[in-house]
């Protein structure tokens, strides 16, 4: 019989005692979410400002896609790709057309979409771009994070993520992000086969790149032949105000991996996009996943992106982060706390006057839950915001009511 939670507390203690330590999360023990809002054991209700890391898009338990989810959990949900099943093959119309592109490969999390897309381009390094068998190159950029396996971590430049974990996958190359010069110089190398790179850097601290960036480094990839690579897991899915945040910049990168708000955070699904030049180098039986494309993972998938496009959520992202990065500068303006804001759509941060390592951002995160907010900082002093992309004007002016007085009364301890 489980355990009937009916205090935060007890909740924390068993976790502590039965799971393991692989996480610090903030003293929240969360029990219902609806829309924007979360609600812990006792009651509180806050607004969400992590969205499960933009896993949220379309706010908690919305009813659309759990309408789904019941609808064909009661009828099939697994069958494995031994068969075929009839939802699999409307998804991959859906998705495709939506997206534009050719074929889709799906997947379950969003680390085994980047790990399928580095498969792929090897593939097509070998097969199609005619690199020599195991010389394949891909250039990955410092600050990357695109998950915890140990191919994602092996081109990790964080020590905590890959520190410990070692030997590490080889044919990787790393230069900093946002460098042109560097990705030119990278890209002479005849053997390189792929360039993966995150539109903005999420777990970095929501860093934005140069305008013009993305697309330069997607046509010189393209005149060397190279495969252009967006990690969207993080910026997809109308988080940054488009459907995928390339378009930003007006181009479709070789290889799209999707994943997070791609079920509106139901369950994991995930997903590679790319046309079927790159995407038919992989042959049946060379790649593949238990529940990869299962039928309730495809239910939920078109629900989830149908809501995204009916309550036109690309465009409130756009027009809200807006908003919100005005009422943060503003505060970068009266406060010394606060140095800068930065962000696209509605996946923002700001970052806080004070060193890597100090405990102020975390600091500032409590005092933001008690006055029912929820978020966490990234790297130190970094703060991200990130809302779902249904919240309306004025609760985000409540929100950023709540953050800026939260700031102008944070005392130095
Ligand atoms: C954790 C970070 C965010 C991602 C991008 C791929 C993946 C992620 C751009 C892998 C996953 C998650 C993982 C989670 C916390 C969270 C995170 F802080 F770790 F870096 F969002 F920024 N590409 N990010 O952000 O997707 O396999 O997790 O489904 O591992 O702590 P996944």
């Amino acid at each position: 019989m489980t355990e009937h939670i009916t205090s935060s507390q007890e909740a924390i203690t068993l976790e502590d005692k039965y799971g393991a330590h692989n996480y610090h999360p903030l003293p929240v023990v969360l029990a219902k979410g609806e829309g924007i809002f979360l609600w812990d054991v006792e009651g509180k209700k806050y607004y969400d400002f992590l969205s499960a890391y933009s896993a949220v898009n379309q706010g908690h338990c919305h009813p659309r896609i759990l309408n789904a989810l019941q609808e064909q959990a009661q009828k099939l949900t697994l069958t494995s790709r031994a068969f075929h099943n009839d939802v699999l093959g409307p998804y991959e119309k859906f998705i495709t057309e939506l997206f534009g592109y050719d074929k889709v490969l799906p997947m379950n999390t969003g680390v085994e979409g980047g790990e399928t897309a580095v498969k792929l381009c090897r593939k097509w390094a070998y097969t199609v771009k005619g690199v020599p068998d195991n010389q394949a190159k891909i250039i990955f950029v410092n600050g990357n994070f695109w998950g915890r396996t140990l191919a994602a971590i092996s081109s990790s430049t964080d020590p905590q993520s890959k520190g410990g974990f070692g030997p590490y996958m080889p044919g990787y190359e790393l230069i900093p992000y946002n460098d042109y010069a560097a990705l030119e110089q990278a890209l002479e190398d005849p053997n390189v086969a792929g360039f993966m790179v995150e539109p903005i850097q999420g777990e970095a601290g929501v860093v934005v790149p140069d305008e013009g960036y993305l697309k330069k480094a997607y046509e010189l990839c393209k005149k060397k032949n190279v495969l252009f690579i967006a990690d969207e897991v993080q910026t997809g899915i109308a988080r940054t105000g488009k459907l995928f945040a390339c378009q930003h910049e007006g181009f479709r990168p070789d290889i799209l991996i999707l994943g997070k708000a791609l079920s509106g955070g139901v369950m994991p699904v995930s997903a590679i996009l790319a046309d079927d030049e790159v995407m038919l180098s992989i042959k049946p039986g060379e790649h593949g996943s238990t529940f990869g494309g299962n039928p309730l993972a495809c239910a939920v998938a078109m629900a989830a992106l149908q809501v995204v496009e009916d309550e036109k959520l690309s465009e409130n992202a756009e027009a809200l982060g807006q908003v919100f990065r005005q009422r943060m500068q503003q505060l970068v303006e009266k406060s010394d706390l606060v140095t800068l804001v930065r962000g696209k759509g509605l996946l923002n941060a700001i970052v806080i006057n004070d060193s890597e390592d100090s405990d102020t951002a975390w600091n500032i995160c409590m005092q933001l839950k008690e006055n029912g907010l929820l978020a966490k900082p990234t790297h130190g002093n970094i703060i991200r915001f990130a809302p779902p992309l249904v919240i309306t004007e004025e609760q985000l002016h409540a929100c950023c009511d709540i953050i800026d007085s939260t700031i102008m009364n944070y005392a130095v301890s």
